[in-house]
């Protein structure tokens, strides 16, 4: 059975010139992709594998245990949700990505405009002087390798906690979550700030916020549309109601 729709809704997607899309793990579970929620540290803890002092405590087990995540993205693909907004985007949308992700599959999918606001598995850098890996960084035997640069240790170029966010990608998404003419909050528990900001940012702005996922969050009272499920499932046929063939 179809999934209905706020016909006010299709219209100010129809007559969008510029969308915003936050998006968090939620958006790559239908791609195999584990989120945060529910053992996803297993016996670990976002303070021994995502700081910067867990890291010093123990670069190897940190630099293994990142390199594990980014040989899986290697059987990974983007989904439906994924594809739908890159589609977004070749319909002559002004699609603004803005992703908590790092698992780079919003740009498997063919969306070009993607804003990584905690970095990228795909990439390296020093974890002193912060020079990018040398290319073949991904194929070094010790862990973590050398900087060619300074002899200190290569981190993966990811967002640690009580890490600042690359100042540029924060000012585009904050710029774009304020200026867009409707926004999506896409499988994300809007817990980790200030990425959860940025929602709050555009209705302070405005901007209509419409929710997809398939549970409540924090920001759900607050969003002028919740669209309840799965968004491999809603983002397709939220496209084909808004441009029925
Ligand atoms: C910082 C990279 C300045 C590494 C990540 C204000 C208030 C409280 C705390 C803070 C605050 N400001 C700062 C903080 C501290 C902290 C923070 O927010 N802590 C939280 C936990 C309370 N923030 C920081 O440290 C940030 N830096 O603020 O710097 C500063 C500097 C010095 C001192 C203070 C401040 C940096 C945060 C970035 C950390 N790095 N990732 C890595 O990945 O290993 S965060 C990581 O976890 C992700 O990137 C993402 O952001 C987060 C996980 O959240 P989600 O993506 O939402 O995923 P989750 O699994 O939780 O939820 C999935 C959702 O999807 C669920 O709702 C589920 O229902 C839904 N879902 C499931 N299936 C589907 C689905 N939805 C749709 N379809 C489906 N099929």
């Amino acid at each position: 059975m179809a999934r209905a729709f706020a016909p006010e809704l299709l219209e100010r997607l129809r007559a969008a010139k510029h969308v915003a899309v936050l998006t968090g793990a939620g958006v790559s579970a239908e791609s195999g992709v584990p989120t945060f929620q529910g053992g996803f540290w297993g016996k670990y803890s976002p303070e021994e594998m995502a700081t910067a002092a867990g890291f010093r405590k123990n670069p190897s087990l940190v630099w293994n245990w990142y390199g594990e995540r980014r040989r899986e993205l290697a059987n990974v693909h983007p989904n439906p949700g994924h594809y739908a907004l890159a589609q977004l985007e070749q319909r002559g949308v002004r699609c603004t990505v803005i992703t908590q992700n790092i698992d780079g599959l919003h740009q498997k999918a063919g969306s070009t405009r993607v804003i990584e606001l905690h970095g990228s598995l795909l990439r390296a850098k020093c974890f002193s002087c912060e020079a990018a890996a040398p290319a073949g960084w991904e194929q070094a035997t010790q862990s973590p390798p050398p900087c060619a640069v300074c002899g200190s240790w290569l981190r993966p170029e990811v967002v640690w906690y009580g890490e600042n966010l690359p100042p540029k990608a924060w000012d585009e998404a904050l710029d774009a979550s304020c200026e867009c003419d409707l926004f999506f909050s896409i499988g994300t528990a809007s817990q980790v700030y200030p990425a959860a900001s940025l929602p709050q940012e555009a209705l302070r702005a405005g901007v209509p916020v419409a929710e997809i996922n398939p549970d409540y969050t924090p920001l759900t009272a607050a969003m002028t549309y919740v669209l309840r499920g799965p968004s491999g499932q809603v983002l397709p046929e939220l496209l084909a109601a808004t441009w029925p063939k």
